[in-house]
């Protein structure tokens, strides 16, 4: 019998509450029972019962990765998936973890919050030794506690390297007012230099933001029946914190990374702050039909690659070093200068910035047509770019203005139009998204039947990369 028929047939036999399997359940009013977690882009950790034991095996590894089509990284995950796969328990379940590293180098598990004996904290040192390379280490725990936690090494560069999973702890007795729809997202952020699939884990400034290992528009839209309650997990690992924002709703926040917060403590907000090491569950009622977005309001993670029209953050022609040495990476200079093309991509706070003619912050001279990409570019007439082949854009002001250019529209084909949870997005939508952005679609009965329709049908991820790539993720 498989392991989900075992599974499956063990729920009937204990009369358990049910919870999220390998395939999200359809929503549905209940009562009394937790519903299929989601979390878009991001597999589960399949498990087996033995001995009463929920038993998950977790492998850490390198994995290679996608935040946008074209955008290859090497990261590091768990099996296969960056963040890694998400581990859904039950309170009170007896859960054992067994942990295999295949990474080149010594890590562990930390449970982040998780009230388990010290010798199960996975903090490398106080508690156990390191894994080592190609070594296995067993993690047993009874877990009481409720709600959104997450496990990830405690080694701090490697968690820089994405390693980080979620953890539910769905409660014996349902939370009230009950959810009808269950959503996760994990925050990350990222430096990744042009020309480099490596993230630099020393910077401090982050050129990619994701949701569950996605930028916008590559992120998955979160599909709620308008009327439904619809709670949304969120928590952060990075070195920032973020402003996550819905637009046209407004939540509450009703969990912290501790557990569930008493309903008298919750109040009115549209925007909360998600702190590093922090989880926020937010919950509202879907009354309005929209294509809502949620996103990180620090403008400078609304960006892939930080492109905006003041060019992008790279050295053209060759490839840059993902970081020098340790000194280089605190920002102390040894030799040279802080802005020479040697030491600027990997001096302390800074992905290497351009010399000076590489960030054309030029006004509109020369001509009101100008190019996307080449900002240095510059005609009276329109046409085609000379360095891109890029249609030249016009300006509706000649004269200079100081700043210029700063942002910039550009008609977008929705090359993401294959995902069954895009259809019905109005033409040109994916320009509007950007780095750590994802839409709530509150939808009419029929247009979320004709999504989950075509979901059934499970289309694939086109082969090739949209030809537009280089606008949300190509190298300049
Ligand atoms: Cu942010």
């Amino acid at each position: 019998m498989s392991q989900r028929r075992t599974f499956f047939r063990r729920l009937a036999q204990a009369g358990a509450a049910f919870w999220a399997g390998a395939e999200a359940a359809p929503a549905q009013h209940h009562t009394g029972h937790n519903v299929a977690f989601e979390t878009p882009d991001l597999p589960k950790l399949p498990h087996k019962m033995v001995d009463g034991w929920k038993e998950f095996h977790l492998i850490a590894e390198v994995v290679e990765t996608e935040f946008l089509p074209g955008r290859k990284v090497h990261a590091w995950g768990y099996n296969g998936s960056v963040p890694g796969p998400t581990i859904e328990v039950n309170q009170g379940d007896k859960v054992r973890v067994i942990f295999e590293n295949k990474l080149p180098e010594m890590t562990a598990v930390h449970w982040h919050g998780f009230e388990v004996p010290m010798e199960m904290d996975g903090s490398v040192g106080l508690g156990q030794d390191p894994v080592e390379p190609g070594s296995k280490f067993v993690y047993e725990f009874t877990l009481n506690q409720t709600g959104t936690f997450f496990y990830h090494s405690h080694f701090a560069m490697q968690e820089m390297m994405g390693m980080i999973g979620f953890v539910i702890m769905h409660p014996k007795q349902t939370f009230a007012p009950a959810v009808d729809r269950d959503f996760g997202l994990i925050l990350q952020e990222w430096a990744l230099l042009p020309n480099n699939t490596v993230p630099n884990t020393l910077s401090m400034e982050f050129n990619w933001l994701t949701l569950n290992g996605k930028a916008g528009p590559d992120t998955t839209p979160m599909i709620v029946k308008q009327g439904e309650r619809v709670r949304i997990r969120l928590v952060n690992l990075g070195m920032d914190h973020h402003p996550i924002h819905l637009h046209g709703n407004q939540f509450v926040v009703t969990a912290t990374e501790g557990g569930r917060v008493p309903q008298a403590a919750w109040c009115p907000q549209n925007t909360v702050l998600v702190g590093v090491a922090q989880a926020r569950d937010i919950e509202f009622e879907a009354k309005y039909t929209g294509d809502w977005m949620l996103h990180c309001h620090l403008p400078h993670h609304m960006m892939n690659q930080m492109v905006s029209m003041v060019g992008p953050m790279a050295h053209s022609g060759h490839a840059a070093q993902t970081g020098a040495g340790m000194p280089e990476g605190m920002g102390m200079i040894r030799q040279g200068g802080a802005l020479s093309p040697e030491l600027g991509p990997s001096l302390g706070r800074g992905l290497g910035l351009a010399a000076d003619a590489d960030r054309s912050t030029s006004n509109a001279v020369g001509g009101a047509y100008s190019c996307v990409h080449h900002p240095d570019v510059r005609m009276s007439e329109p046409g085609k770019c000379p360095r891109c082949g890029m249609a030249l854009v016009k300006h509706g002001e000649h004269k200079p203005a100081p700043g210029f250019p700063q942002d910039m529209w550009m008609v977008d084909d929705d090359p993401y139009n294959w995902k069954p949870e895009n259809h019905g997005l109005r033409k040109g939508w994916s320009g509007a998204m950007m780095g750590m952005m994802t839409l709530v679609r509150v939808v009419k009965p029929e247009l979320y039947d004709q999504i989950m329709a075509l979901k059934a049908k499970q289309p694939k991820r086109p082969a090739t990369a949209p030809a537009h790539e280089h606008k949300h993720g190509g190298q300049a």
